[in-house]
């Protein structure tokens, strides 16, 4: 009876004794940040092909800087209410297809931190 429990009062701290050492070595991971934005980059460029469209208006188009001004509606998957805005373009193409004043209708998402067209065709 007595050696029993003295065996199984072993076991369990030494269960416990590994589980801390595993959450010691857990914490001083020094690539996780860098493996963390990897893996919401990827997430990000999945979701890319179901953003909702939203309509908008260019107000200018600056190829130079990679950068195209909206005159958007609502975008539901930014949170963000109607406004006149600055987007960079995921792709120089989108902004040779766009000019002040045509109607558009276009996807964005937040890309590295700026928000990004990502798709624009002409019309509503
Ligand atoms: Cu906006």
């Amino acid at each position: 009876m007595n050696r029993t429990f003295a065996v199984s009062t072993a076991a369990l701290t030494l269960t416990f004794l590994s589980s801390v050492a595993m959450a010691g070595a857990a914490s001083d991971k020094p690539m996780e940040p860098a493996t963390q934005g990897g893996a919401a980059q990827e997430a990000g460029e999945k979701d890319a092909a179901t953003l909702p469209s939203v309509s908008g208006t260019v107000t200018k188009v600056d190829e130079a800087a990679g950068k195209i001004s909206i005159d958007h509606q609502a975008i539901p998957n930014l949170s963000m209410d109607a406004m006149t805005m600055v987007f960079k373009a995921a792709d120089p193409a989108l902004l040779k297809a766009a000019k002040p004043g045509d109607s558009v209708t276009f996807t964005a998402d937040k890309v590295n931190g700026q928000l990004t067209v990502m798709t624009l065709k002409k019309g509503k």
